[in-house]
C-alpha cells in the first residue's frame, strides 16, 4: 500500500524527474516539510530559507507578495536552496487556458519556470492546463502538483457531507477526484502530485500527496477560513506525504525551533506509518 511504502521505494517509481529527486531528498534529509513562505519582503524571504532550509524539503513561496522584488532575489534564493538542498515550488495555482498558462509560467517579471523546481495547477481548466504549462519547459526538469481538495472552510471540492440530499455534489466530487487524477495519469513526465487533505486519493507510489492546513496550536484562523489538523491527523488519517506549514512556523517567536519542532514531529509520524 502506497501510505506504508517508505519514500525512498517510491522514488523508484516515480515517472517526473523532479518528483524522482524529492522522494530521494526527502529520505536523505528525513524531512516531510514544506514550509509556506508567505511573506512580503525580499529580506523575510531570503532570511526564512536561510534559517528553515536545513529542515525542509520543499520552500513553498507565492513570489508575487514580495513588493520590492527583483531578478537577484531569484538569484539569492537559488543559492540558498542548493546551500541547504531543498526544492522551490512557487504556489501560482494556474487556472487558466494552456496558451496563457504557458506565458504566465515563462514570460513576465517572476519568470518562474526559470527557477521554480514545482509549481500548483488547478484541475478546473481540464488537460489543456498541463499541456500548456509542458509546452513553456520543453528543456528543463519541472514538475507540477495538481490541486484536487483545499484546507479552507466552504471550498467546493469536499465530499464530507454526503447524505442523499446531496447525492449529486457528491458524484460530481467523484468526477473531478476521478478526471484530476486521469489528468496525472496521463502526464505522469510533468506531474510530480497533487494537493488534498483525503486519503486514497493517490494510489500510484511515484505520486506525492502534498497537504497544507497543519498546526501545534490553532485550530484556525477565524473569518479567513483556514482549518488546521495536527501532524499526526494530517500524516495518518490524511495522507499526506508533504505537509504544508506557514504561520506555525513563520509567525512563530523562534521560527527555527519551530522549524525543528516541526520536521521532529512529522518525520516521527512519517516512520510510524510505514513501520505498521
Ligand atoms: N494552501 C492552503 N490550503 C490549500 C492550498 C494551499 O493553505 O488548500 I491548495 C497554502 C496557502 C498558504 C499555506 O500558503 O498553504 C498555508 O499557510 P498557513 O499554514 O499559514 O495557514
Amino acid at each position: 500500500h502506497v501510505l506504508t511504502l517508505p519514500f525512498i521505494a517510491r522514488a523508484d517509481q516515480a515517472a517526473n524527474p523532479v518528483a524522482v529527486k524529492l522522494l530521494q531528498l526527502m529520505a536523505s534529509k528525513q524531512s516531510n516539510l514544506c514550509v509556506a513562505a508567505d511573506v512580503t519582503s525580499a529580506s523575510q524571504l531570503i532570511s526564512l530559507a536561510e534559517s528553515t532550509g536545513p529542515y525542509v524539503c520543499v520552500f513553498k513561496t507565492h513570489i508575487d507578495i514580495v513588493e520590492d522584488f527583483s531578478p537577484q532575489l531569484i538569484q539569492d534564493l537559488l543559492a540558498v536552496a542548493q546551500k541547504h538542498n531543498f526544492l522551490l515550488m512557487e504556489d501560482r495555482k494556474f487556472s487558466d487556458i494552456g496558451h496563457t498558462v504557458s506565458l504566465q509560467y515563462s514570460k513576465g517579471i517572476h519568470n518562474i519556470s526559470s527557477w521554480a523546481d514545482l509549481v500548483t495547477v488547478h484541475s478546473v481548466p481540464g488537460e489543456g492546463v498541463i499541456t500548456g504549462l509542458k509546452s513553456a519547459v520543453p528543456n528543463l526538469q519541472r514538475g507540477c502538483f495538481i490541486v484536487i481538495e483545499m484546507s479552507s472552510a466552504g471550498n467546493l471540492t469536499t465530499s464530507s457531507y454526503i447524505t442523499l440530499s446531496t447525492l449529486s455534489k457528491w458524484l460530481s466530487y467523484e468526477c473531478v477526484v476521478t478526471a484530476s487524477m486521469e489528468i496525472c495519469e496521463k502526464h505522469p513526465d510533468f506531474v510530480a502530485g497533487v494537493v488534498c487533505q483525503s486519503p486514497n486519493i493517490v494510489q500510484n507510489p511515484g505520486l506525492v500527496q502534498l497537504t497544507p492546513g497543519v498546526s501545534l496550536d490553532c485550530l484556525n484562523d477565524g473569518p479567513l477560513g483556514q482549518q488546521y489538523h495536527s501532524p499526526e491527523d494530517i500524516i495518518m488519517s490524511r495522507g499526506a506525504d508533504i505537509a504544508v506549514v506557514g504561520r506555525g512556523i513563520t509567525q512563530a517567536t523562534d521560527p527555527i525551533q519551530a522549524a525543528q519542532e516541526y520536521r521532529a514531529k512529522l518525520w516521527a509520524v512519517y516512520e510510524k506509518r510505514v513501520s505498521s
